[in-house]
């Protein structure tokens, strides 16, 4: 296992969309175990492949592992090529953060409850109800499969402010 750089605004790949795992082999494996190990030394409670700037559709997570509670058990979780099969009519709000946009946190609404569907490690394709910070979680991280960044559901002042921000941090890192 290894732990991968995980990039950031304005990097242009996380416009990216990300190409579907055609089969599970032992590589995209041993790529999911560096997301799992990227993602708990970040710490986060999710990971999509493309903020370690591999585009495959490959998403890891863990809502068991909390960094504040030194007794909570490991849960993580490996999603393929996932799809939103529903969603919730009902919405809900979370305060969202993201590795690729570091220590910045808006409220965002998505739809309260989804149905999605994926591969498992085995290839086999599954189906799971995700609430609560779950459902929040697998649509953030869907999102940035298809190249969708959670500040683009903000105003543009907002996201402008954010970008900019960003893309002077970077400027002044290159000097
Ligand atoms: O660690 C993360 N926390 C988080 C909090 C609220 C909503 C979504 C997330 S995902 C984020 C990790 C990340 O950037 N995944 O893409
Ligand atoms: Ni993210």
């Amino acid at each position: 296992m290894a732990i991968r750089e995980i990039i950031i605004l304005p990097d242009k790949q996380l416009r990216l969309v990300s190409k579907p795992v055609d089969r599970v082999t032992s590589e995209v494996r041993k790529l999911a175990d560096d997301m799992l190990e990227t993602m708990y030394d970040a710490p986060g409670i999710g990971l999509a492949a493309i903020q370690i700037a591999v585009p495959l559709r490959l998403i890891t997570m863990d809502l068991a592992k909390r960094d504040d509670d030194e007794t909570s058990v490991a849960r993580p979780r490996v999603f393929i090529n996932p799809e939103i099969v529903s969603k919730s009519d009902e919405l809900s709000v979370y305060e969202e953060g993201c590795l690729s946009i570091p220590e910045y946190y808006e409220a965002v609404e998505r739809p309260a409850k989804v149905r999605f569907r994926f591969l498992d490690l085995d290839g086999k394709t599954r189906e799971e109800d995700a609430e609560g910070l779950f459902a929040t979680c697998i649509q953030h991280e869907i999102d940035h499969l298809n190249g969708v960044l959670f500040v683009d559901y903000l105003s543009k002042l907002k996201r402008d402010r954010v970008m900019k921000k960003f893309t002077k941090f970077a400027r002044r890192a290159a000097e």
